[in-house]
């Protein structure tokens, strides 16, 4: 049993703890209790997180938001405070916990298992975006310094090929050319944010389909959960994170790239559940819905080769050469997106209806 727990009010004596594998940062538990009550508790990666103060004060701001809108109570998952009233405990060792109840009937997808689970995901993100319209973006904190600023994403990868401390870099010569020749386009969408063409928004940041509970039966989106990097940023982040992790024909670390494309059905159909979720969308972010997809799988694909020539330290890793796979997935559809980039295009403005 983890420690941690007894910080928290759970209804019960904790009797079992599983560890459940998700995501490459943080450390996530299911406990049950013996009245059979569920909870998820989380470890949080202060590595990744050095600020866990910004990551709750973030939420704590978001979620009284959408106390007053009624039909918004779900648009995210609630985090419960521990005994003495915080928002995450702090075990005095540097780890940082924090934990919520666990969503009876709820499921967590690894891949759409059809097309309509991926639909419903994009409803739990656009909602997310269109009930925190009107937020004060300005309150919120950077939980990652720059966390897509893509110029700074490409800056770290130049210091990382300039340090090489495990001599790596010499294995990822075509990766490297890969990054470095799409340099220009990958930052395009950071020029138009830095020109303000593009309007400011609490964006989620890591919109993977499995950061979104659905209904067991139903499946019917639930909430949105992972709320560590809700933080100012473009409405085309969670477009495009999504659609770079949901919409491949093959997994973020599938090693046969034959099996890694562009899945043009789910493309189109994460683009109507988003813009029918978030009709407030202006036209400037409409128009940029193809490069948010592009921007960020370059950008994830640059990430995953840093942390690779770095030794990976930063994403978690369960093989040799798992970040190197990742970052190969992450080019291999850019590759497809590139040859589809009309196609992209022309599913936007058909399933935005717009120009
Ligand atoms: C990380 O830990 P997880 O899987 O929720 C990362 C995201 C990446 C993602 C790639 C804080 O998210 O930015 O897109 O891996 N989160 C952080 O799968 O860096
Ligand atoms: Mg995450």
């Amino acid at each position: 049993m983890k420690e941690a727990i007894y910080h928290f009010p759970v209804e019960g004596t904790p009797v079992d703890c599983v560890k459940i594998k998700s995501g490459h940062i943080n450390k996530t538990y299911l406990i049950t209790t013996s009245t059979g009550a569920k909870y998820i508790l989380q470890w949080i990666n202060r590595y990744v997180f050095p600020n866990v103060d910004a990551i709750m004060g973030n939420v704590s701001a978001i979620r009284e938001f959408l106390r007053h809108k009624e039909q918004d109570q779900m648009a995210m998952i609630s985090y419960i405070d521990t005994l003495d009233g915080r928002s995450y405990y702090d075990d005095g060792t540097g780890g940082c916990w924090r934990t919520y109840r666990f969503v009876d009937d709820s499921v967590c997808l690894q891949r759409p298992e059809r097309p309509e689970d991926f639909y419903e995901c994009a409803r739990a993100f656009g909602h997310f975006q269109y009930a925190l319209n009107g937020f004060p973006v300005e309150r919120l904190e950077e939980t990652i310094q720059g966390f897509h600023d893509t110029p700074m994403r490409y800056g770290q990868f130049r210091r990382a090929m300039a340090e090489d401390p495990l001599g790596r870099l010499k294995e990822v010569g075509p990766e490297t050319a890969f990054a470095l020749e799409r340099e220009e386009r990958a930052c395009r969408l950071h020029r138009m944010r830095e020109a303000g063409l593009l309007p400011l928004r609490v964006t989620h940041n890591d919109t993977k389909i499995n950061n979104v509970l659905l209904h067991r039966e139903t499946r019917k989106a639930i909430c949105v959960i992972d709320l560590d990097t809700v933080m100012p940023g473009l409405s085309v982040f969670d477009f495009g994170d999504a659609i770079r992790f949901g919409a491949s024909t093959g997994d973020e670390d599938e090693p046969d790239l034959s099996k890694v494309s562009l899945d043009l059905d789910l493309f189109r159909i994460f683009t109507r559940g988003f813009y029918e979720a978030c009709p407030s969308l202006t036209q400037a972010e409409i128009d940029a819905m193809p490069m948010g997809a592009y921007t960020m799988t370059l950008e994830c694909g640059l990430r995953f080769l840093t942390d690779y020539i770095n030794g990976d330290k930063y994403f978690s890793i369960d093989r040799e050469k798992h970040n190197l796979d990742r970052c190969r997935t992450q080019f291999k559809l850019i590759r497809s997106m590139e040859e589809h980039w009309d196609e992209m295009a022309a599913v936007v403005r058909e399933e935005t209806g717009k120009k």
